[in-house]
């Protein structure tokens, strides 16, 4: 994983994501002309999986008191770590408990034997200063043996921690225990950068309400949004200026998909989806909001900005406030 991130990032991080950037920006300025889209390189797709991956994970405490994931000791975040994996893929994942309490690795959308499960219920947990290595799988869409068919793994999912403060992992959650897992189906296409958005309780990523989480990108950037909740309440997740298809991957088939089109999205605890929008497309550059739309959460902070750069590096019209944009939940390609 961390080679192919690596790579990618070496190849398409720079030149061809501004060249993108640029041709998406002249679609939408000069001339709505489809046929020009053509002329653009096409976007990266996923490869067919099948590979076996090693992970090493660590829940840990961080100095607010909140509880985290992360690749590395000392390095956990909230939300956890970008997980990608594309279907037919194995994941192992050694997973060390560094919290003075029990913890563990529960996860959505793939397949696992009930060892890898992380609850209590069947002893998949792990105790202070323990170890225990979680193995999750995935499988492409087919046909069973008797003609139905069956979904693949691929989907914006995600993982979190079942045991701590109660046996459904409440306590856990809500300090933290949480992160974005995407499984990608052969031929998806990449973004160039992932951000992922957690409504948890009444708060963002557990950020509080007046520093909920900036994200940066700039005019043309494949933007990836992984949007999860948590917590007690319903949403109804908003970005200003973009849309995305209410559907699989978020992206438009052709144009008969008869997918919903949308702007908004309700989305209760333990929910997760995803979609990619070009930054800025038809908009240009600016302090894009994206909120919760009930109106008493938003009032309460839960809001914040896709900060949508010029090629030069300018946001028109935000000024920036004291505390830094971006840190945990933004992931380069
Ligand atoms: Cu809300």
């Amino acid at each position: 994983m961390d080679r192919r991130t690596f790579n990618r990032r070496m190849l398409v991080g720079g030149g061809v994501a501004a060249a993108t950037g640029v041709t998406s920006m002249s679609l939408g300025a000069v001339q709505a002309a489809p046929a020009q889209a053509a002329v653009a390189d096409p976007p990266k797709t996923a490869p067919a999986g099948g590979a076996v991956r090693h992970l090493t994970m660590y829940a840990e405490k961080l100095p607010d008191g909140s509880l985290g994931y992360g690749l590395e000791k000392g390095k956990a975040s909230v939300p956890g770590p970008l997980i990608e994996i594309n279907e037919g893929d194995t994941l192992h994942i050694e997973f060390h408990n560094l919290t003075d309490a029990d913890a563990s690795l529960h996860v959505h959308g793939v397949d696992y034997d009930i060892a890898s499960d992380g609850t209590r219920m069947n002893r998949s947990h792990v105790e202070p200063g323990g170890t225990r290595t979680y193995t999750w799988r995935t499988h492409a869409p087919g046909r069973r043996k008797d003609g139905t068919w069956q979904a693949g793994s691929a989907g914006y999912w995600h993982y979190h921690d079942h045991v701590v403060g109660t046996d459904h992992g409440t306590g856990g959650i809500r300090k933290g225990l949480y992160g974005p897992l995407v499984v990608r189906r052969k031929g998806d296409i990449l973004p160039d950068r992932t951000i992922t958005i957690v409504f948890n309780d009444m708060n963002i990523n557990n950020k509080p309400a007046d520093a909920s989480p900036n994200f940066e990108a700039t005019v043309g950037d494949r933007v990836e949004v992984v949007m999860i909740t948590h917590g007690e309440y319903y949403h109804t997740f908003h970005i200003h200026g973009h849309r995305w298809a209410d559907n699989r991957t978020g992206l438009l088939t052709g144009p008969d998909d008869p997918s919903r089109v949308v702007d908004t999205k309700i989305c209760g605890p333990a929910d997760s989806f995803g979609f990619q929008i070009i930054a800025g497309e038809h908009v240009g550059a600016g302090a894009w909001m994206y909120h919760c739309h009930v109106q008493s959460h938003s009032d309460q902070g839960m809001a914040g900005l896709l900060l949508v750069a010029k090629p030069d590096g300018t946001v028109p019209g935000y000024d920036p406030p004291h505390h830094a944009a971006g840190a945990a939940g933004e992931h380069a390609h």
